[in-house]
């Protein structure tokens, strides 16, 4: 089992997510490293239908290929009146090359007309963990809202500044501090999960 001092490995090229995790997980005894300290890894092609199903490829290929434990984190935005879209494919949502800016304004038109009660979304989040000997073990984290009608808030990444937080949709993710966006978001919930079922393997 992942003890106290071993090394877990991100596996994730993006700065946003490894940002956030790393916050969340600071000072649980829990080592972390990242794929800057393997440079010569390349995540492979999210091929998958589902965010499961991406979280495990990204994980399994980094326990296998550094021989240490690794955690994935496939996540992404899913829209109501889009019929879930973008899902899987929130990242590349405009293009292969989208920034987080492109992303936002694509679905800004694709929501345009929309009204407020028909804007709903959420944002999930699938970790796995893998062990390098293949074993897998998978947290999930949800987190609703509604779509904006305009960007506003500087913190986080993605579609934050779009996103208007439960209950009453007045602040944006990108407007709340890293810490009350843990609290809430998508990330925060899979993790705590993650936390709590590695205290339960410490007592038992
Ligand atoms: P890795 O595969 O390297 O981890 P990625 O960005 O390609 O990075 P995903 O395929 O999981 O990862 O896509 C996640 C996208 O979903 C991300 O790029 C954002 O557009 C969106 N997203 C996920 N979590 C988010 C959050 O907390 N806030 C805003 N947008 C988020």
């Amino acid at each position: 089992m992942l003890r106290v001092g071993d090394k877990l490995v991100l596996a994730t090229a993006n700065p946003g997510k490894k940002k956030e995790i790393q916050a969340l997980l600071d000072g649980s005894g829990v080592e972390l490293v990242s794929l800057v300290d393997y440079p010569q890894l390349i995540l492979p092609e999210e091929s998958g239908a589902t965010f499961t199903e991406n979280a495990g490829i990204k994980a399994r290929f980094v326990a296998e290929t550094t021989g240490r434990w690794a955690l994935s984190d496939d996540s992404g935005l899913v829209v109501e009146a889009l019929d879930g879209a973008p899902g899987v494919h929130s990242a590349r949502y405009a293009g292969p090359q989208a920034s987080d800016l492109d992303n936002n304004l694509k679905l800004l038109e694709a929501l345009a007309g929309v009204a407020e009660n028909r804007r709903g979304a959420a944002f999930f989040c699938v970790m796995v963990l893998a062990a390098p000997d293949g074993r897998e073990f998978v947290f999930e984290g949800c987190c609703r809202g509604r779509i904006g009608y305009r960007l506003s808030g500087a913190q986080g990444f993605g579609y934050d500044p779009l996103f208007m937080v439960e209950p009453d949709y007045r602040l944006s993710m990108a407007q709340l501090t890293p810490t009350e966006k843990g609290r809430i978001s998508h990330r925060g919930r899979a993790l705590r999960q993650m936390q709590q079922w590695l205290e339960g393997r410490k007592k038992g």
